[in-house]
């Protein structure tokens, strides 16, 4: 049946952000502009990272090229096709990225109503050796685009009107909430475009991984020690649960969502509040993770309702419950 080798109904994330704002008769598109910007920064990651193992070769970011020119890290250039892509997209007014020491307030005259937090390249770690890595993106708005100030984007993340990430992975898939269920699209690189795969992802409600950087247990508080030994060591004679950590909180988070289990990183005694960044790591996640039906806390409270600090380095202990 040709229908069944040959999909020719294609639901492209254009079309479905369409579909969705058609619900909303104000809308007046902005939001689905401001997406289009967004994806075109992920397709040139996904691009430059499946390039990255060539970089010597035909010298790309981080490397030096034929002509002997020192090229630009891979983070940095991510960074910078996320800021211009943002900015030209005329829908934005601040951006607050992991990669820049201070929020960029866009120039007036192509200021938007959208504030966009994001991590271009997150799990740097796994660059070098070509294992999955991410970009991680939340969005608020702002009340009135003439008269912004930080405070627009120190707001909790239950505030936020979207998030979602792209995984660079064995394929490039692109996750999003934009506050009525999650989905996933992936890139068919054929086409250029974001196809619906995955739609109205829930989290399994039982999962049997758990998903931590085990190295850092001698510095763990009681609590997190006795949790991890008891995935290891169950005491109500149930199996053990296995152990999976990449170590790009993309990847860990998206297996998670898809198979279940938890994902945690724990403020440990060198790092008290935890490794994670509010703003663009945990929030966005933290979003996504609620609306598939699972849970994120800080270890204190729901990390929706968590308010971020001036200092954008401002952390916090993250953990999925099962
Ligand atoms: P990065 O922004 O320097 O890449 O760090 C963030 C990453 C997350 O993707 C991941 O969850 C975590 O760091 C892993 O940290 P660790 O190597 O300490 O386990
Ligand atoms: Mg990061």
């Amino acid at each position: 049946h040709e229908a069944e080798t040959h999909r020719t109904d294609l639901m492209t994330i254009t079309r479905y952000v369409l579909n969705e704002q058609s619900r909303h008769p104000e809308s007046r598109g902005d939001f689905t502009i401001l997406l289009s910007h967004i994806v075109l920064g992920c397709k040139f990651v996904c691009s430059a990272v499946s390039k990255a193992g060539l970089a010597k070769l035909i010298g790309l970011a981080g490397e030096t090229n034929v002509q002997g020119e020192e090229q630009k890290k891979l983070d940095v250039l991510s960074n910078e096709v996320f800021v211009k892509a943002l900015i030209s997209s005329g829908r934005t007014c601040i951006l607050v990225s992991e990669e820049g020491e201070e929020a960029t307030f866009v120039d007036p005259s192509l200021r938007g109503k959208y504030c966009v937090v994001f991590d271009p390249l997150d799990g740097s770690s796994n660059i070098d050796c070509g294992v999955s890595i991410g970009t991680i993106f939340g969005v608020y708005m702002v009340k009135d685009k003439d008269n912004v100030t930080l405070d627009e984007v120190l707001q909790p993340g239950k505030n936020m009107l979207a998030a979602g990430y792209c995984m660079y992975g064995s394929s490039c898939t692109l996750v999003l909430s934009t506050g009525s269920g999650v989905n996933g699209f992936t890139l068919d690189p054929s086409l250029g475009e974001f196809i619906l795969t995955h739609p109205d992802i829930k989290i399994p409600k039982k999962g049997k991984i758990y998903s931590v950087n085990e190295g850092n247990a001698k510095n763990w508080d009681g609590p997190t020690t006795k949790y991890v030994e008891k995935c290891k060591y169950p005491k109500d004679g149930a199996s053990p649960k296995s152990l999976r950590y990449i170590g790009s909180m993309v990847a860990d988070v998206h297996r998670t969502l898809l198979y279940g289990g938890i994902f945690l990183y724990p403020a440990d005694k060198k790092s008290p509040n935890g490794k994670l960044r509010v703003l663009y790591e945990v929030f966005p996640m933290s979003f996504l993770m609620e609306q598939a039906g699972g849970q994120a806390f800080t270890g204190k409270q729901r990390a929706l309702d968590l308010v971020p600090y001036e200092d954008t380095s401002e952390v916090a202990h993250l953990s999925w419950q099962l």
